[in-house]
């Protein structure tokens, strides 16, 4: 591509992206819902088990990934996330392969060593905690990494991800108490990425306030709602909300509307939804009507994206399934006995 094509922008609202981290964004959102359609594939052809992922989300979700300081420490963001979040990994450089082993269960799977659920990361080398299956525990031990970056000094913040019916949880509001304790404010950015379900309710019949940051209003905790489906928007919020964390060391809030695209998970079908939007059409209209980008480059990312996970899958299946007698591994602390009989602990992959 020519590079004066690079230098130019693409606008959205008022606001502005270079074309070419809108391609890099592109790219990410298709890499990562062509994994998450292959794995919903996997779980209804016997390859895996239950799906449950982000499709839907992967405008937001990329632009969060590519602007969180990665590593691993105090002075680097961690990352308190939830099961729809694969886009922020793969935007921080996780392969998709790692999404086909969580799916296949292998041994091989870094995350969970095949223990654990699809969409359940945890990277200890990114400050990623483990993802839980039950919602909004994530909540309450942000200020807990919070407080020790504050602690510690630096920029670092604790992101914290979850749904919007999840914020019925009391977590969210004790995420809102230990944030903003008087002289003790915490750096902790609270995302709420609202498809407007949970599960089968829909938000409309649960919330009384108009916006959910508007609960935050009382703690005083600063909030902005942005078009999750939108990835330039969600691209400056995101970076004004963490920059705003990273220079108060305080709390704030940020409502992404999403869409759900293939319903809650596997349990109720992983059937295309046809009546929301999809954030990767509309971005690629939006690229294609600027003109500043041809149809072929869009079909590569395509193509590339579905050779990428295809290879993964043929690779997975052919590792290893976990040994029964590993099934505590890594679950508590070297016991004494590890210490005389010391496991293998470097032979999988971390
Ligand atoms: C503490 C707890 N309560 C209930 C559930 C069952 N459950 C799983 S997902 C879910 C809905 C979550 O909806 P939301 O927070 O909006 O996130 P979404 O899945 O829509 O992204 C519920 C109720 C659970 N896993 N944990």
């Amino acid at each position: 591509m020519p590079t004066e094509l690079l230098a130019a922008e693409l606008i959205s609202g008022r606001e502005a992206l270079s074309v070419d981290r809108c391609l890099e964004l592109l790219r990410i959102m298709i890499r990562a819902r062509v994994m998450e359609e292959r794995l919903i594939k996997m779980s209804k052809s016997g390859q895996g088990h239950f799906w449950i992922g982000g499709p839907g989300e992967e405008a937001f979700n990329a632009a969060l990934g590519l602007q969180v300081r990665k590593g691993q420490g105090p002075l680097y963001d961690y990352l308190h996330l939830h099961y729809r979040n694969s886009a922020t990994l793969i935007a921080m450089g996780m392969p998709l392969i790692e999404g086909v082993r969580q799916m296949a269960m292998t041994a091989t799977d870094t995350h969970s060593l095949g223990r654990n659920f699809i969409s359940h990361w945890a990277k200890a080398e990114w400050n990623v905690i483990p993802v839980t299956s039950v919602i909004e525990v994530q909540y309450v031990m942000a200020p807990g990494t919070a407080l020790v970056q504050k602690r510690a000094g630096g920029e670092g913040v604790s992101i914290v991800v979850g749904g919007d019916a999840g914020t019925a949880e009391g977590d969210f509001a004790s995420c809102m108490i230990w944030s903003t304790r008087p002289g003790n404010e915490l750096p902790v950015l609270m995302v709420v990425t609202n498809n407007s379900y949970g599960i089968s309710t829909p938000a409309c019949s649960q919330h009384a306030e108009k916006h959910i940051i508007d609960r935050g209003k009382a703690f005083g905790i600063r909030g902005e709602v942005v078009d999750g489906n939108d990835p330039i928007a969600s691209w400056h919020a995101i970076s004004r909300a963490l920059q705003y964390c990273r220079n108060t060391r305080r709390p704030f809030m940020l409502e992404a509307h999403v869409s759900r695209l293939y319903g809650h998970s596997s349990s109720s079908g992983a059937l295309r939804v046809k009546n929301e939007v999809c954030c990767i059409e509309q971005f690629e209209k939006k690229l294609l009507d600027s003109g500043l980008v041809e149809t072929a480059v869009i079909e590569q990312l395509h193509d590339d994206a579905l050779a990428e996970i295809e290879q993964a899958v043929e690779q997975v299946m052919k590792e290893p399934m976990p040994r029964p007698e590993d099934v505590e591994k890594y679950t508590y602390a070297p016991s004494e006995v590890d210490a005389v009989y010391p496991h293998d602990y470097t032979g999988l992959p971390r």
